[in-house]
């Protein structure tokens, strides 16, 4: 086709000089129907302020008519507004240009879940999942000045009790938790979790606007990657778009890089579809962070008729990158290669970070990623319990190099695949979420579920799901969508079902952290509870309610199966000696965990390619309680994830015990994409830290590969100084590397006799930030500070501080402190001290 001169104005305006601020010249008119709005009880007429987006929960807190549903045991106190249908409203003014349209949608962004929309009085249309984006005719019912809008929400437990009672739908739920979720497209945790409240919550959750135009617009935007010819990437653009009139439609398609249009093309289409082709040369290509960088192309995208008027217009910010994901083989576990190049993934789970997802902030989303990272992960599995996460979550990953695991959302029960309804609207739903997030270099694994195909037999029964309603809903419709609609994609049906592992023997099974290490694989789940830190209890306890672990509320922000916060207490006691007080106990069991957790992970790194993946269970909460995260729900690090920096560090030196015949291997890994020459070091002390022998070793660390470095034999030094005495300090220092530190005991912490560190500390201010040097005289295990009263960034924590090796620790307030404010408020623990000594 010819492009007139225009067109080619519009091209260079599309690729850069404006943007993305092209989409204002479109010829769609949009009317954002965000904001305020007002919500009564279905039957009543007490209007209260409402937000959009927002739910239920989110209003009555602001209008007072709820207490804080995370205090103490408030939840009990707000499960009516579960119970409850709600009706939101606003009025809107249709301005004139608005009405001038051929067509006008009412589009919902999300609408959670069951709910009637209607407009001045006439009903558009009804919906029931809150993970679609639904669209309606609102031309008719539209009418110029003043228009009244109105949703209608239906609470799901009727319909859940009425169908569950028909057909009970086998599920595996916590004794506070209705029955019957699989019946409602709804957020499945959202009816409680094993670290999760039950707040049945409502409300338009996502963007509503009114989206007018008169002769097309687009429908989707497809982007798949060829990268088999050396040096360059094609890249093929479909595009669809819904025409209202019968004019002959253009798409225009640019690729940028910076400031830079690479490539751009036109499109005829044909009936509304067309697709064309850019070429990218000497590509800069997408990696996870630590294997490279994370360089991202816009793709931009127009449509426009006969007379070249810009009709819509989009952005695709895309990676250029491969993902495949290999199946185990003989020594190789189940494992992920980007662009060709293997990756150990290292990481965690993510569930939502709020049961009101209104209340997330993008700051916060990328704050997390940024922790992540921080923590050098480079996986998060969105589990598929929660809901799909918004764009600035993958977002952040994109930019950060974060690949995602992402769960459809399906978890932990039977699902009615024999409902053709209940088929039709997952259907839709996958569609919806494919389209939405395709591009999304991060996204590196779709899965159909969470742990569904644990529960699944050849027939259903009461305990089980049938295994050929398994495969239509996972394998053959949400896998066929995705094949269909992303060709390029990594789909598995569930997770654990291709070779990887959800090892929940030591948590759920009461094992011993050190059973870990009786499997290989690409660990996907695995994890051991701890509590939050005291200033997260504070936040929902009063002082009577820290009179022990196991006091009414503390129990009530524990949901796992079994008596959790027992478990804890006695797993604690299997390592550590009793802590002296509440908050010791606390802090010790996030060390614990820890522990426990780094057992594991450095044991899967140790044993690559045999496993080629430690994703553990959590990485974050959605409330202030005792569960498996490593970051709380206000974003404090537990003692997990400062550990998790360390085991997951690139380069790292660990140890494997052996208490039977008192020796210790020691592993030197490296995830780097280059062999680096290293120095490996280890000196073995007395729990006093009395030095009796060291070494070190010049070794080649191998690229992406763990080797052993040496197996030391202790017995000759376990016999003279009994082996619970001796401590393994290994040290591996490498070019350009932060060095790598570790201690390898042959006993469990608790038989170490440890004696008083004689802990000393520094201060210096520096700027916003106070440098704290640490110094022992005696070996002082998980050095900790807490700066009570005030939150913080720290460098580094749980540290192990040793005699003429002090450590330096930089803590950023939160907000800006005194010197002296900051001594008063800095407390400097270690083991040692949680104990009664
Ligand atoms: C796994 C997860 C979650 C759960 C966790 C802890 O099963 O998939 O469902 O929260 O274990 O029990």
């Amino acid at each position: 086709m010819k492009a007139p001169t225009r067109l080619w104005s519009l091209v260079v305006l599309l690729a850069g000089v404006v943007g993305t601020s092209a989409a204002d010249l479109t010829k769609i008119t949009t009317v954002s129907l965000n904001g305020s709005w007002q919500v009564v009880e279905a039957g009543g007429t007490n209007w209260l302020p409402a937000s959009v987006p927002g739910c239920i929960h989110t209003d009555l807190l602001a209008a007072q008519r709820i207490p804080d549903p995370f205090f103490r045991e408030n939840e009990k106190l707000v499960q009516w507004v579960g119970e409850t249908n709600w009706i939101y409203r606003r009025t809107f003014l249709a301005p004139p240009e608005l009405l001038r349209h051929k067509r006008i949608l009412l589009r919902c962004d999300g609408l959670d879940t069951l709910a009637t929309v209607r407009l001045n009085g006439r009903e558009l249309g009804r919906t029931d999942n809150m993970f679609r984006t639904w669209e309606f005719d609102a031309r008719e019912a539209l009418v110029p000045g003043v228009n009244i809008i109105e949703v209608a929400f239906d609470s799901p437990l009727p319909v859940m009790r009425e169908r569950n009672a028909e057909r009970p739908l086998y599920e595996w739920i916590g004794s506070h938790e209705p029955s019957g979720r699989a019946w409602v497209r709804k957020e499945p945790c959202n009816f409680g979790w094993d670290w999760g409240p039950v707040l049945i919550t409502c409300g338009i959750w996502r963007d509503i606007q009114l989206v007018a135009f008169d002769e097309a617009r687009f429908t989707d935007i497809s982007i798949q990657q060829d990268h088999t010819v050396k040096e360059q990437v094609s890249l093929t653009v479909q595009v669809e778009a819904e025409a209202v009139s019968q004019e002959p439609l253009t798409a225009i398609i640019a690729v940028q890089y910076g400031d830079k249009t690479l490539d751009r093309t036109f499109i005829p289409l044909t009936q509304g579809k067309g697709a064309g082709a850019l070429l990218i040369k000497q590509p800069q290509l997408w990696w996870p962070v630590g294997l490279g960088g994370q360089p991202l192309y816009d793709v931009h995208v127009g449509l426009m008729n006969l007379d070249t008027d810009l009709l819509d217009y989009t952005v695709k910010r895309i990676g250029l990158r491969t993902v495949k994901l290999l199946p185990p083989d003989r020594n190789q576990s189940l494992r992920l290669a980007v662009n060709g190049v293997t990756v150990f993934a290292k990481g965690a789970n993510w569930i939502p970070a709020d049961p009101f997802p209104n209340r997330v902030t993008t700051e916060q989303l990328q704050r997390y990623v940024n922790d992540a990272v921080a923590a050098n992960m480079n996986l998060l599995r969105f589990w598929g319990g929660g809901y799909y996460e918004e764009p600035a979550l993958f977002e952040a990953c994109d930019a950060a190099g974060i690949l995602v695991w992402l769960d459809f959302k399906f978890a932990c029960s039977s699902y009615p695949a024999f409902d053709p309804a209940f088929m039709d609207n997952v259907r839709q739903e996958v569609r919806d979420n494919v389209k939405r997030l395709r591009h999304h270099p991060s996204i590196a694994v779709w899965c159909g579920n969470n742990e569904i195909s644990l529960m699944t037999k050849a027939e259903w029964s009461t305990n089980s799901m049938g295994k050929a309603d398994y495969d239509k809903l996972f394998s053959d419709l949400i896998g066929g969508e995705v094949r269909r609609l992303a060709p390029q994609a990594v789909y598995v049906p569930g997770s654990p079902e291709v070779g990887d592992i959800h090892s929940w023997g030591v948590w759920h099974g009461d094992k011993p952290f050190e059973s870990f290490r009786e499997l290989n694989g690409f660990m996907s789940e695995f994890g051991f509870q701890s509590f939050p830190e005291p200033s997260t209890v504070a936040t929902y306890t009063l002082p009577q309610d820290r009179a022990s672990l196991l006091t009414p509320v503390m129990q009530w922000h524990q949901r796992s199966s079994g008596n959790g916060n027992q478990k804890i207490q006695d797993t604690t006691a299997r390592y550590f000696h009793e802590p002296k007080d509440f908050e010791s106990a606390l802090w010790l069991s996030q060390i614990l965990q820890g522990y426990g957790i780094k057992m594991g992970a450095e044991f899967w790194r140790q044993n690559q390619p045999a496993s080629m993946g430690c994703v553990f269970w959590q990485y974050n909460d959605c409330w202030p309680v005792t569960s498996w995260s490593a970051v709380d729900y206000y974003g404090n690090w537990k003692a997990l994830q400062y550990f998790a920096r360390h085991f997951y560090a690139p380069v790292l030196v660990s140890g494997l015990e052996n208490p039977t015949n008192n020796s210790v291997a020691i592993y030197a890994t490296s995830d780097l994409r280059e062999e680096k020459p290293a120095t490996v070091s280890w000196e073995v002390t007395t729990a006093d830290g009395t030095s009796l022998q060291r070494e070190n070793r010049r070794v080649t660390l191998g690229a992406q590969a763990s080797q052993l470095v040496t197996k030391l034999d202790l017995q000759a030094l376990a016999k003279k100084h009994g082996a619970d005495n001796l401590m393994v300090w290994l040290k591996l220092e490498t070019p350009g590397q932060p060095t790598s530190d570790n201690l390898v005991t042959l006993a469990r912490p608790k038989e170490l006799p440890l004696v008083d560190p004689w802990l000393q500390t520094d201060l210096k201010a520096s700027g916003k930030q106070f440098v704290v040097r640490l110094d022992a005289r005696h070996p002082a295990l998980w050095t900790w500070l807490e700066l009570k009263g005030s939150r913080a960034r720290y460098s580094d924590n749980f540290v192990h501080v040793r005699a003429g090796a002090p450590v330096e620790i930089v803590v950023t307030p939160d907000q800006p402190m005194t010197p002296e404010q900051f001594r008063d408020a800095l407390y400097v623990h270690n083991l040692f001290d949680t104990y009664n000594n």
